[in-house]
């Protein structure tokens, strides 16, 4: 199977993104959008802990929150995470839980985190030929699949990500983190698209990986949540040691606002600044998209991560078979 071709490559290494037009079938989407409203429209609300989609420190005592612990232990499992705005600022009376002011289907920011091993149609798209033909021309050596999600950006409610760098989350030592995002649905400046700042994720443009998003531990060890700190491991991958240039730094106007058909596939650097703007429009914008990154030796998985390893000891996901 083919991958990349050599200008492919350079265009993503320049860039830090690389846009695929057509790259899944009518029948590929068509099998992952009912796969996806079949899951929103038969999750259980009742046994739901009600958690919010957030990535910012808001643990605000050193006590194990029930919806962080749903966020936590969901890196194996498929969950429900809402959005914010779709709820009540007020707790129902009836039942001391924040009211959902919408339908379910039409309330949850994502579906994560390990679709890509648990639904039959998002492993096919996932852990196929094709993407390890992918993950060979960018030079992985034993490329782990990962926090997989399909990203909802809901009518008039679908929060906005700020800019944000995959490896920060998703830290290698050294870095490793590739995006594998696929449009869903037609995205474009209308409905919340990727805003993708070109070229940020360089050294001399300031990509180094500078903060890490991890779990927060209380005195006894128990994760009681998850909060940023300063990285204080290497920045780059492999190969992109370059030194930060003063002036350099991203800038607003290299933001290109990505407009896809649905069936596009957009690869994203571990080091690229990325972001979406809250959807306010009347248009949902589906997205599915996992995470690569090195599972060989040489590179290695940090252990304070959000997202941890399954139990079983398998490790993540293997893309070459
Ligand atoms: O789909 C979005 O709005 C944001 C996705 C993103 O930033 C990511 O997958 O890293």
């Amino acid at each position: 199977m083919e991958g990349l071709t050599p200008t492919q490559v350079a265009s993503f290494q320049e860039n830090g993104y690389l846009v695929l037009p057509n790259h899944l079938s009518a029948g590929e989407i068509e099998s992952l959008l009912t796969e996806t409203h079949q899951l929103l429209d038969t999750f259980p609300l009742e046994s739901h802990p009600l958690t919010q989609f957030t990535t910012g420190d808001d643990a605000k005592d050193d006590k194990p929150h029930v919806g962080d612990d749903y966020f936590l232990t969901s890196g194996d499992k498929i969950r429900f995470f809402f959005e914010p705005d779709a709820f009540s600022s007020t707790p129902d009376p009836a039942t001391g839980k924040p009211a959902l002011l919408k339908p379910k289907q039409q309330a949850v920011n994502k579906i994560g985190h390990s679709l890509h091993s648990l639904s039959p149609p998002f492993r096919a798209v996932s852990l196929s030929e094709r993407n390890a033909a992918i993950a060979r021309s960018l030079g992985f050596k034993d490329p782990r699949v990962l926090q997989s999600m399909v990203i909802c950006k809901q009518p008039g409610i679908g929060g906005a990500v700020p800019p944000h760098r995959d490896s920060e989350f998703l830290y290698t030592d050294p870095p490793s983190a590739v995006g594998w995002w696929f449009a869903l649905q037609d995205a474009g400046p209308g409905n919340a698209t990727l805003g993708m700042y070109k070229g940020s994720h360089r050294g001399r443009t300031g990509g180094a990986v500078k903060r890490r998003f991890v779990r927060k531990h209380n005195a006894e060890g128990g994760a009681i949540g998850t909060e940023f700190i300063e990285n204080d491991g290497p920045g780059l991958p492999k190969g992109m040691e370059e030194r930060e240039e003063e002036g350099q730094g991203p800038k607003e106007e290299d933001v290109e606002i990505l407009e896809v058909k649905a069936g596009s596939l957009v690869l994203i650097h571990g080091n690229v600044l990325h972001k979406s703007d809250k959807n306010t429009s009347d248009r949902s914008r589906y997205a599915y998209t996992f995470h690569v990154i090195e599972g060989a030796d040489g590179w290695k998985y940090d252990e304070r991560n959000w997202l941890q390893p399954p139990e079983n000891g398998e490790g993540f996901s293997k893309l070459y078979q």
